[in-house]
């Protein structure tokens, strides 16, 4: 498979015009199949072709036009382009008469080496051309004028391997197999790689017939479709060095497209088709969605997939501000404390976030937040609400008390910060708090310093709302991350406090404390940017913080 910028795994060792120079002038016979757009291209790669026939017709015709030069040459450079991009393997494009005369040659060769097209045929008619296998007597351009669109190519080319294919209609269009030899040899002489010599009779009596009288001068290519029935090693005997199967992909494909329109119109249903097409999931592996999920690893911000649970179960105490609704619901300048939260939230990258609801309920509503409810929330604790939203603690999850307001610089550190559980611990918040107010303390395996070199990782030992004075180096903030797997050890956490009989009463401190007894769970200091609401002051306090 593919494109050196979608897939740069697959580099190739030669240029795409060496790779097909390899193929049409190597002694041995080599095949070219059609393809009409990246998706047939693709295709053909995979069945282990070395080698694509961007062809005219088919091109045109899947585009809904004729074969008549009624697509505009940069339009067919554009399909060539999806098609290079779609395959590694070299193209010989189907160049009709080249668009013109030797001018349009020559741009049309620069463009093609540009867009990593191995090579291209013109055959020796007048634009606009007609497809060979209409009408009689179709006229030929003169030969000089060939050789010098042929020469233009030549001279054009800014890879030197790319092969340039003339292609005689001499027999076509019913001349001699004298006129088609002059031809041949007045192309040959003018630089062409290969001749391809065309036939529309139903037997390859003339095509071999010319290549006996060509002798290898140069490589010959043939094309037969009207003469199917030639065992291929009859051209393999006679020294062809490359068949086109010209068309045969978008006629299959019309085929299939037909019959399957035809059976889904008439029964009105997809009996009889599930199963007799490619399937969704062969589309997704055909356009590469797996090096677009390799990419998204390298490339997307891990913390583009985290989610967070927010708790929010508890009525607070903001008398009459939270008669009616739960504390997160109470606004701050016109906006409710949730809808803040979850737009920190988003703004570092957390995409899916999950509201613990309980008291007044019905009030808690916001756009794009999923709710869970815990309606034993007066009986019950922060474990409690946290084990009713067990199906969204998986993966890399952050826990948030719906409470709480903090700078989104506070996010991005706790989502930066190494470790399977990470909280965020103000290092200065539990000494301006008033005794008696503070509840989330902190015991650290050190504390924190203010110098710069200092980064050694800090370790929860405990959390409690009551520790002493000299032990605390701060407050949890109400802000954890989970990496997928601190989601796993979490959850078993609320697990054995349920098996303990427990988990109805627990808070998260002792959930953290009781983890960090068995896990690393680590801590980001940071100096104050956030608050949480306890109390009407801090509602007064919240409006300046915003
Ligand atoms: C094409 O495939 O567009 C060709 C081959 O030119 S043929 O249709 O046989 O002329
Ligand atoms: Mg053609």
């Amino acid at each position: 498979m593919a494109n050196d910028m979608l897939f740069p795994s697959a580099p190739s060792p030669l240029s795409r015009a060496a790779a097909l120079r390899a193929e049409i002038c190597s002694p041995g016979l080599s095949f070219l199949m059609e393809a009409h757009n990246g998706l047939s291209a693709r295709i053909v790669e995979e069945a282990g072709f070395r080698g694509i026939w961007a062809s005219g017709l088919t091109i045109s015709a899947s585009l809904g036009l004729r074969d008549s030069n009624e697509a505009s040459w940069t339009q067919v450079l554009d399909v060539l382009e999806y098609m290079a991009d779609a395959a590694a393997i070299p193209i010989l494009v189907d160049g009709d008469t080249g668009y013109g005369n030797f001018n349009n040659v020559r741009r049309l060769v620069r463009k093609l080496c540009a867009r990593r097209i191995g090579g291209v045929c013109i055959e020796d008619k007048l634009f606009p051309k007609t497809n060979s296998f209409i009408g009689e007597r179709q006229p030929l351009a003169d030969i000089d004028e060939f050789c010098g669109r042929i020469k233009a190519g030549k001279d054009s080319q800014t890879d030197d391997a790319f092969v340039l294919v003339a292609r005689v209609e001499a027999l076509i269009s019913g001349h001699s197999m004298e006129e088609a030899l002059q031809r041949a040899e007045a192309y040959h002489a003018a630089g062409a790689d290969a001749i391809l010599i065309h036939s529309k009779k139903n037997t390859a009596d003339e095509i071999l017939a010319f290549t006996e009288r060509w002798g290898r001068r140069a490589p010959l290519v043939i094309v037969p479709t009207m003469y199917h029935t030639t065992p291929t090693e009859t051209f393999r005997r006679a020294g062809i060095s490359a068949i086109i199967w010209a068309n045969h992909n978008l006629r299959a494909a019309i085929t299939a497209m037909r019959e399957t329109s035809q059976r889904i119109f008439e029964r009105e249903s997809l009996e009889g088709t599930e199963g007799a097409v490619a399937t969704v999931k062969d589309i997704f592996r055909l356009a590469g969605n797996e090096e677009l999920a390799d990419a998204e690893r390298r490339y997307l911000p891990r913390r583009a997939t985290a989610r967070a649970v927010v708790l929010a179960a508890a009525p607070g105490a903001l008398g009459p501000l939270t008669a009616e609704r739960p504390k997160c619901m109470v606004e701050i300048r016109g906006r409710s404390l949730l809808a803040r939260l979850v737009d920190t939230l988003a703004g570092g990258g957390v995409r899916e976030v999950t509201v613990v609801r309980g008291y007044r309920k019905e009030a808690v509503v916001l756009p794009g937040v999923r709710v869970l409810d815990n309606d034993h929330y007066a009986e019950t604790g922060e474990a409690f609400s946290l084990s009713c939203a067990r199906t969204a603690i998986s993966g890399e999850t952050l826990v948030v008390y719906g409470d709480v307001l903090f700078r989104e610089e506070i996010l991005h550190g706790v989502m930066a910060a190494r470790g399977d559980v990470v909280l965020a611990v103000d290092a200065v918040a539990a000494e301006l708090r008033a005794p008696g107010r503070q509840r989330d303390l902190v015991r650290a395996s050190r504390r924190y310093s203010g110098d710069y070199l200092d980064d050694a990782p800090v370790r929860l030992e405990e959390m409690a709302a009551n520790l002493p004075a000299e032990q605390v180096a701060g407050e949890w903030i109400g802000l954890a991350r989970f990496s997928a797997r601190g989601a796993t050890w979490l959850g078993e956490e609320l697990d054995a406090l349920a098996a303990e009989g427990l988990l109805e009463k627990a808070d998260l401190p002792l959930v953290l404390t009781r983890l960090a007894v068995h896990h690393p769970v680590h801590i980001v200091y940071i100096l104050g940017r956030w608050l949480d609401v306890d109390t009407l002051a801090d509602v007064g306090d919240a409006l300046n913080f915003t």
